[in-house]
């Protein structure tokens, strides 16, 4: 997806509702194309693709600076309020492949809340739900983005700490997908060097990968 002076990167965002996943879409994106707000039942039912506009200062490739574009899906929740497990598996299925089936996908951003425990069964649930979408190297195209990262912050605990006291199933996880994990407060994103950080990470993930992409074919 590199031609001499660009590169784009295909990002695709899953978790339970009201995690932030469409917040972080816009965070990535430094826009506010996903709808995101505080609700009661789920906001997001389609997937949606937003396109960033050309970022620099970034990247550079062989002493040269790449512009640097994302992509984002934005997907509805599992679990969901109004959708079953299949609609919602289908509905990202078909979306991966529209959007991504010839470039392919970069990374998929399983997105936690900070300020909540994870459990075991949700962690199982969630990581047998990608699985379905991404199949067996699930692992090496997935990193966890833990938003909320400012409550965490609040209520008095570094990262390091953080992890610290993580339970077990948060652990294993992060051991799964070989520790790609951001802390993200996507009400901070706005500010421009925020953003860069959190972009320069995902890079860092992606090259960690031989910048390879997960190809994704219709199956329905
Ligand atoms: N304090 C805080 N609130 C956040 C953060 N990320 C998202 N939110 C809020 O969480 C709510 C749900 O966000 P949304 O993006 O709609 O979640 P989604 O259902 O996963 O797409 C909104 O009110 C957001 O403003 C964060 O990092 N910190
Ligand atoms: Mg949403």
């Amino acid at each position: 997806m590199a031609d001499s002076n660009k590169m784009t990167i295909n990002l695709v965002v899953f978790g339970r509702t009201q995690t932030g996943k469409s917040a972080v879409g816009n965070s990535l994106l430094g826009s506010s194309d996903f709808e995101s707000r505080c609700s009661p039942s789920s906001v997001t039912t389609r997937c949606s693709l937003g396109r960033s506009c050309s970022i620099s200062g970034i990247m550079r490739r062989n002493g040269h600076e790449l512009a640097l574009c994302v992509q984002v899906l934005d997907t509805p929740a599992y679990p969901h309020t109004g959708l079953s497990k299949e609609q919602v598996r289908d509905t990202v299925r078909s979306a991966l492949a529209h959007h991504f089936g010839k470039e392919g996908l970069h990374l998929a951003l399983l997105v936690l809340r900070a300020d909540l425990p994870l459990c075991p069964d949700e962690s199982d649930h969630t990581i047998q739900f990608i699985q379905e979408l991404l199949g067996p190297t699930w692992k090496d195209f997935t990193a966890v983005l833990l938003t909320h990262a400012d409550k965490a912050e609040e209520a008095g605990y570094s990262e390091e700490e953080y992890l610290h006291r993580a339970s077990s199933t948060l652990l294993s996880l992060l051991s799964l997908v070989q520790h790609k994990y951001i802390f993200l407060n996507n009400q901070r994103s706005i500010i421009k060097e925020e953003r860069a950080t959190v972009l320069r990470k995902l890079l860092s993930f992606i090259r960690q990968n031989n910048y390879q992409v997960l190809l994704l074919n219709h199956k329905k």
